[in-house]
């Protein structure tokens, strides 16, 4: 048994956990990842698409925003199309501010390269993380890497570690309460070799189900569809869901959907879940492992940063004046971003996906549509959600 030191040990190396220890090194403390996945798989595992304006001055002043601003797509709006129609939602005109599209992948790679390059520490591959004693002030972390078992002494633990992590389970019975609902529907994703077909992101309301135009680069389309919440993938040969997303995207004028290789598929569950507190003792939770949205608002990822950007104040203020009072109020401050953000989700999720068999809910969503389209109030209650909200 090996034992490392160190002030925060961090479970997971996906945006809460890699931008945590970035905030954490500028403040000059030490911290250690583990991650049980290696380097490649996090670096090209596709997720997350759109950043908050918040999300990218945030990147941009931890000093991993370089690539970012090179590559990334900066849009003003987004493109509402329903009942035939095409409605856009000015961002620059409602709120003043626009979304940034880079892929949560790229994020990854310039945080991981950003820490390795300035000597922090990421253990990848790592097996078997446990959480111990996080009801002390002395909480310590297990893991096995190379079949040498190894334990970390810390002063807190950060459960970064997403949805499935270790962390969340590990809270003793009846510590936290959870809120969830899950949604009858699911979305098939595709990363295709294709031009993107429009300069902004399309949200489409269709009889038949939601379908989604975004894109990664000049050269990569990322488009969704409404699907069942146990698709099987092997009924969605490439020239059905491309059938499919001609028919649910058709719209706007002179419009044509470019196609191309299907890189990559696959079927993301949709869900709301909430557990709380996102704290116990000395054991912080931040993004999926917390929470989840569903991708509809795309709020996933900068809710994680978000969470993190709080926890960092709140730790840097205990290591600065041995302060608890920022740390003890931790989850309470990030729940309201929290909620805040479900709500935008659920609206959006329910405003634009059929939900089987009902006309009543059909002709609700077309009257909420057109509420949008046509109220400057309803259009702007939109933009400031989809924009983002300062990071404080
Ligand atoms: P993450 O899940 O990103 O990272 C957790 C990390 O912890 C992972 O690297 C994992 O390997 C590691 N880990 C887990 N258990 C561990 C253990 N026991 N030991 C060590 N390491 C462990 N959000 C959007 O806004 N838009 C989208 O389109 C979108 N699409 C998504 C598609 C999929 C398939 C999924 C699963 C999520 C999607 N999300 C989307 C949400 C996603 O972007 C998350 O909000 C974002 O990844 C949250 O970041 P983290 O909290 O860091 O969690
Ligand atoms: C994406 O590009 O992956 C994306 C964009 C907007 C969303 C969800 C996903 O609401």
């Amino acid at each position: 048994m090996t034992k490392i030191r160190t002030q925060v040990g961090i479970v997971g190396a996906g945006p809460a956990g890699l931008v945590l220890a970035r905030l954490l090194q500028l403040e000059g403390i030490d911290s250690l990842v583990l991650e049980k996945h290696s380097r490649p798989y996090c670096e090209e595992r596709i997720r997350a698409g759109v950043l908050e304006h918040g999300t990218v001055e945030l990147l941009t002043g931890l000093g991993v925003g370089e690539r970012m601003h090179r590559e990334g797509l900066v849009h003003q709006g987004i493109e509402l199309r329903f009942a035939g129609r095409s409605h856009r939602i000015d961002f620059q005109d409602l709120t003043g501010h626009f979304i940034t599209v880079y892929g949560q992948h790229e994020v990854v790679k310039d945080l991981i390269r950003a820490r390795l390059a300035t000597g922090g520490e990421i253990r990848f591959e790592v097996e078997a993380v446990s959480v111990h004693d996080f009801d002390t002030s002395r909480p310590r972390l297990c893991f096995h890497k190379d079949g040498v078992q190894h334990e970390i002494e810390c002063d807190f633990i950060a459960g970064c570690d997403g949805f499935h992590g270790v962390c969340r389970p590990s809270l003793p019975p009846g510590a936290l309460t959870i809120y969830e609902r899950t949604y009858p529907f699911a979305w098939l994703g595709i990363l295709a070799d294709a031009p993107p077909s429009s300069e902004e992101l399309i949200y489409s309301h269709h009889a038949r189900g939601f379908a989604l135009h975004s894109m990664r680069s000049p050269s990569l389309t990322r488009l969704y569809l409404q699907c069942a919440p146990d698709e099987d993938l092997e009924k969605w040969p490439d020239a059905r869901i491309w059938e499919e997303l001609h028919i649910r995207l058709a719209g706007g004028t002179n419009w044509k959907l470019t196609e191309g290789r299907i890189l990559q598929k696959g079927v993301t569950d949709m869900r709301g879940f909430v557990a709380e507190p996102m704290q116990y003792g000395t054991l912080f939770l931040a993004g999926d492992a917390a929470h989840i949205v569903p991708p509809t608002g795309a709020k996933g990822m900068n809710l994680a940063v978000a969470d993190v950007y709080v926890l960092s104040r709140a730790l840097a203020e205990f290591y600065r004046s041995h302060s608890t009072e920022a740390l003890q109020r931790y989850s309470h401050t990030c729940e309201r971003r929290v909620w805040r953000a479900q709500r935008f989700s659920w609206w959006m999720t329910s405003m634009l996906h059929r939900h089987e068999g009902n006309p009543f809910d059909e002709r609700r969503q077309l009257a909420e549509l057109e509420y949008v389209a046509t109220s400057r109030a309803a259009a702007q209650s939109l933009a400031e959600n989809y924009v983002g909200f300062p990071i404080e």
